[in-house]
């Protein structure tokens, strides 16, 4: 007679990223983990009696997840001296409050600059050598050639990952973790140092350009035309295959900065594999490399990134900029999930969170600085959040059967015609009807919502702001509205309340949620 003894692998319930199809999921104890998230400002983290006040407060905007920074200063303050004091805090608090974590390795870079660097490292130029601009000046951000830094940062990293390990590999407080923060070159497209120069006029490396090979057909459009423009050369320095110009500059930084990242991951992955991801601040339109934060994960450097940095589970954006569908179009890949880690915290968060989930499958979305005492954004936000919650299961199961959608309304695109089930659903804003005094202002709040077929012929809508009437998708057939209930799911069960008809369903000719109301139908 035998029995078996199960492994106690650390990979067993560990969280983690799949991707599978066109879809992917964040997984928390084997579970699917779909997160209503925030993310503290910069200095939060790094007092105590500071942070105290502020978890209850995040508790009632239905936060599931706190996403924190951890400063290497503080950590390492004497090399190979570590001090857990903060990240034990962070922990012990986001368990009592019932919360995930994300921390955020503020490491080698933050902001692109390399303020979070300890002082034994800021003070020791001769050992961890910054990056010179285009007269040689020096910049306040360590270059990505120095191996020391480099070795410096995977261990702090790699001992704050053997340190959550330690304290946390049973309980999953801790799910993710950011590499860096918004890494990017700035005021020049490269690094002018003597050993980026010394880089620069090596060959470009072959696993690159057998990467790029390997995936012509796939390049992001902006990296088609360099590669053609180079006219397809396969070996020489950087400028002789990708051509002279501020757009090689940043390829070539790419490379260097993607590497290092990546290697600071795998150090960290090695001790414990927690996903880990890197962020990126979008450059605005029309700026040259240099410019803006150059050399980031931004999206026409995507083929570099995936090429250089294989640890990475996917690179996010931070919302500071207009232009939400854009830029949510090109971060939304097979081989990349969506995952928003700051938006700014203003009005019209709360549906934006509906769209970035319903419509392209957003593992998380989470304000910055969402401690900050927003009122008009924060309490839309909370039940936009309890809403996302309540559906959470749902959700999950949707993205499995590709039967979920989501839009965002506003005056200027106020409505969107989408075909589920047997049906042509015609979503407007609210504000359409005209019904309200409203419907006459100059702007209209962003309104959304998320839409899960359940068969073909019976829908969950959460959101707000919106109105949907039916129609078949047969010419010659109506849709007709048999039943409408509003209610709630409690522990994932379906709660109905009022049944809505009459004036609530127009007498039968559509679905609706009014504007600064929230709730599921
Ligand atoms: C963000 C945050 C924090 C349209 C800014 C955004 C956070 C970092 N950086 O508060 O510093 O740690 O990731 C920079 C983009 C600002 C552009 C605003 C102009």
């Amino acid at each position: 007679i035998l029995f078996k003894v199960k492994s106690q692998s650390l990979s067993q319930g560990i969280p983690q990223v799949k991707y599978y199809g066109s879809n992917t999921e964040l997984l928390v104890d084997g579970a699917p983990y779909l997160m209503t998230g925030g993310e503290l400002g910069n200095s939060s983290a790094s007092s105590t009696p500071y942070m105290n006040p502020i978890w209850p407060k995040l508790q009632k905007m239905h936060l599931n997840t706190v996403i924190a920074p951890v400063y290497w200063e503080l950590l390492e303050p004497q090399e190979g001296k570590f001090n857990f004091t903060l990240v034990d805090y962070l922990i012990k608090s986001a368990r009592q409050h019932h919360m995930k974590l994300v921390l955020l390795w503020f490491g080698t870079w933050k902001n692109s600059m390399s303020c979070y660097s300890p002082g034994w490292v800021k003070t020791n130029q001769k050992h961890f050598p910054r990056v010179a601009n285009s007269t040689g000046g020096p910049e306040e951000i360590i270059t990505p050639f120095s191996k020391e830094a480099l070795l410096a940062d995977s261990k702090a990293f790699s001992s704050l990952m053997r340190h959550i390990k330690e304290t946390d590999s049973k309980f999953h407080t801790v799910i993710m973790v950011q590499v860096e923060n918004e890494i990017g070159m700035l005021p020049d497209a490269r690094d002018h140092s003597k050993l980026a120069d010394e880089a620069f006029n090596r060959p470009v490396p072959t696993k690159l350009i057998s990467w790029l090979n390997s995936h012509k057909d796939k390049l992001v459009p902006e990296m088609q035309k360099i590669w053609q423009d180079g006219g397809n050369k396969t070996s020489g320095n950087w400028e002789s295959v990708f051509g002279k110009s501020p757009a090689t500059d940043e390829l070539f930084m790419v490379w260097y900065f993607a590497g290092y990242a990546n290697a600071v991951a795998k150090a960290g992955k090695a001790v414990y594999p927690l996903p880990m991801y890197v962020n990126a601040a979008l450059n605005a339109p029309g700026k040259k490399p240099g410019q803006y934060p150059s050399a980031g994960p931004l999206p026409h450097l995507i083929d570099i990134w995936k090429a250089a940095a294989p640890d990475i589970d996917f690179l996010s954006p931070d919302f500071y900029n207009p232009n939400f569908k854009y830029w949510n179009d090109r971060y939304t890949r097979p081989d990349n999930a969506l995952f928003i880690p700051e938006h700014r915290f203003e009005d019209g968060v709360d549906a934006k969170a509906f769209y970035a989930i319903g419509h392209y499958k957003a593992l998380g979305f989470s304000p910055f600085s969402i401690e900050t005492d927003n009122k008009t954004a924060g309490e839309p936000l909370g039940q936009s959040y309890s809403i996302i919650q309540q559906l959470a299961g749902e959700i999950s199961k949707a993205k499995h059967k590709g039967t979920i959608d989501g839009v965002l309304l506003s005056k200027d695109a106020d409505t969107v015609r989408l075909q589920m089930g047997d049906y042509i659903l015609i979503v407007s804003h609210d504000l359409t009807l005209g019904w309200s005094p409203k419907a006459k202002d100059a702007s209209w709040p962003l309104t959304g919502g998320i839409i899960i077929a359940l068969g073909n012929d019976e829908f969950y809508v959460g959101g707000t702001g919106l109105v949907i009437s039916f129609k078949s998708v047969k010419d010659g057939e109506r849709a007709g509205i048999l039943q409408v209930d509003e209610g709630v799911f409690v522990n994932g069960k379906w709660q109905p309340g009022r049944r809505l008809n009459g004036d609530e369903d127009h007498q039968g000719r559509h679905l609706r949620i009014p504007v600064g109301e929230y709730g599921i139908q």
